[in-house]
């Protein structure tokens, strides 16, 4: 067995995005080019000699051989140790914890998230750091630019090692030790939630479906939901991870979990339903006849986090996301605690995390998490919501409508435009912040505008500075229009408008967001021309 020290070139577009790089299956197969990107970032983190590192992916296409590759290049590059999950898979919470439990120099993770997989969909990698959380900006430039410089690669030629099995073994020199991807986990889950009170009420009668989307969840799940709480059997469906999620698009929302939400909101309802994302960081929750946005989640979560023992001692702080509704800061303000408002990207919470800052974090991407790791955990959620359900014996509904009582509504929704050219989509944001100046003080659909801006945002604890992360258009009344083009897709652009109404109550609280939010919605179209500069009056995907 021997390092081979292999001739490549520089690969264009090699840039992460919102959570690392992420392309067509197709291109990621392309000569040299996982490669190229895998050595860029041993590269850009000082290399990988003497390293220990923690491998996963969600399971989909070329998930498995992505691995093999991956593995022989940290060995050829002098890595130490990798810790991986069976078959090369772990849930993207798992892998932070794996990184946190055995203190590693951090790890990589093979996921395109959300997105669709299989051999024309899409595949991604990222790597974490030694704090389980994504690699921050400025780690993630210094790979971008070692990819447009990089002539060489290192790689074991070993033959392949058996992933299935569970154990210790070596390759070229470097120890391989392949771990249960579930137990781990299912660990740190019970420190942190009553499981006593949970199994109890799930042998009282309650009922619970959760839609794993042919994803990584579905072991976990089964797992943590079915074995160990004692939920019913089948209570877990699409529980088997497939290398294309069945067909399925595996992102836990109302349009792409629709067999869920008819499930919900039909005859017989399960009292409690969930659906997590490919690699189970994004969580839906959802009544019986209720649809919890995640906005209002994690505003729930917030306020009701200290009934689960892990966090009984209350929390230090929330952190959100800037297009993240205001509902958690309504919270935090009632609670006492400090809250925090950051770009898009969960990168962005790991310092506050690591501070001591923030407890619990969360985003309108379906993504909410707490400093027990450093990604948003889908499972997690669940599991605080079940806890909350336990201890508050309340449906869903009751619970949130005793929150919007007590604090109001924010009446939340995000259109997507997906697939616009780019060129196009790029000349309509071009134009909109080259307006913005002077929107203060217009009137539109009766609302006055009370400022516009380009969201920049300078982190508190180290400093940094990530300018141009979204435009807001902010009303007087508290309404907001917010304006930003996705990280994360692999097909054109995708427009994101974010559109959010205050409703302080006690009347009107119980409206159809769309409905409650039709003005800012018309006023969104109006502003940002999306129809003369796309061409679309609708978008794709209502969240
Ligand atoms: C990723 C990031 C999230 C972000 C989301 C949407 O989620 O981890 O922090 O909110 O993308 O990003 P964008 O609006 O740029 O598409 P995931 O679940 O894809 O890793």
């Amino acid at each position: 067995m021997t390092a081979l020290t292999i001739t490549t070139a520089p690969i264009a577009g090699q840039k992460p995005g919102t959570s690392g790089l992420r392309k067509k299956t197709p291109v990621f197969m392309g000569a040299h080019y996982l490669e190229n990107f895998v050595q860029s970032i041993f590269d850009a983190i000082g290399g990988a000699a003497g390293k220990t590192f923690v491998l996963g992916g969600d399971g989909r296409y070329f998930n498995d051989r992505a691995a093999q590759t991956i593995l022989k290049m940290a060995a050829a590059n002098g890595a130490a140790r990798v810790i991986i999950g069976q078959n090369a898979v772990l849930s993207t919470p798992a892998a932070s914890h794996l990184i946190r439990l055995n203190k590693t120099d951090g790890g990589i993770i093979m996921s395109a998230s959300h997105n669709p997989g299989g051999p024309e969909e899409d595949f991604g990698v990222k790597f974490n750091m030694p704090n389980g959380g994504p690699a921050p900006e400025a780690v993630t430039e210094a790979m971008y630019q070692r990819t447009t410089e990089l002539t060489e690669y290192r790689i074991s030629d070993a033959a392949d090692i058996d992933l299935g099995a569970i154990g210790d073994t070596m390759l070229d020199g470097m120890a391989v030790s392949v771990v249960d991807s579930v137990t781990d986990y299912a660990a740190l889950m019970e420190t942190l939630f009553d499981f006593n009170a949970i199994r109890a009420m799930f042998a009282s009668g309650f009922t619970m479906r959760f839609d794993a989307m042919c994803a990584v969840t579905g072991p976990y799940a089964t797992e943590i939901l079915e074995n160990r709480l004692g939920a019913a059997k089948g209570t877990v469906t699409h529980g088997t991870p497939l290398p294309d999620f069945g067909g399925m698009h595996p992102d836990p929302n109302p349009t792409w979990a629709h067999e869920l939400m008819d499930e919900m909101f039909g005859a017989n309802a399960p009292d409690f339903g969930a659906a997590s994302d490919g690699d189970g960081d994004r969580n839906m929750v959802v009544g019986r006849n209720t649809y919890v946005s995640p906005s209002d989640s994690l505003a729930v979560l917030a306020a009701n986090a200290h009934l689960a023992p892990g966090y009984a001692r209350g929390l230090a702080g929330v952190a959100r996301s800037m297009p993240t509704s205001a509902a958690a800061d309504r919270v935090a303000d009632a609670l006492g605690i400090d809250k925090f408002e950051t770009p898009t990207g969960w990168k962005f919470f790991g310092n506050l995390l690591d501070a001591g800052k923030a407890t619990l974090c969360g985003e309108e991407s379906f993504g909410t998490g707490s400093d027990h790791v450093r990604e948003k955990d889908g499972l997690w959620a669940v599991l605080l919501w079940l806890n909350i359900l336990a201890v508050r014996q309340q449906s869903v509904a009751e619970i949130m409508a005793e929150h919007f009582a007590k604090f109001g509504r924010n009446y939340y929704s995000r259109h997507d435009f997906e697939a616009i050219e780019t060129d196009r989509a790029d000349a309509m944001m071009a134009e909109l912040r080259g307006r913005l100046a002077g929107l203060k003080g217009q009137k539109i659909e009766g609302m006055e505008i009370a400022g516009a801006d380009d969201f920049a945002y300078t982190d508190p604890i180290d400093g940094s500075v990530s300018l141009k992360q979204g435009v807001r258009i902010l009303f007087i009344d508290g309404s907001r229009i917010v304006l930003r083009l996705s990280g994360t897709g692999t097909e054109g652009a995708t427009l994101r408008v974010y559109l959010e109404r205050y409703t302080p109550g006690p009347d009107g609280l119980d409206h159809d967001p769309q409905e409650a939010l039709a003005p800012v919605i018309r006023a969104a179209h109006s502003l940002a021309k999306i129809m003369e500069h796309t061409g679309r009056t609708e978008p794709n995907v209502i969240t």
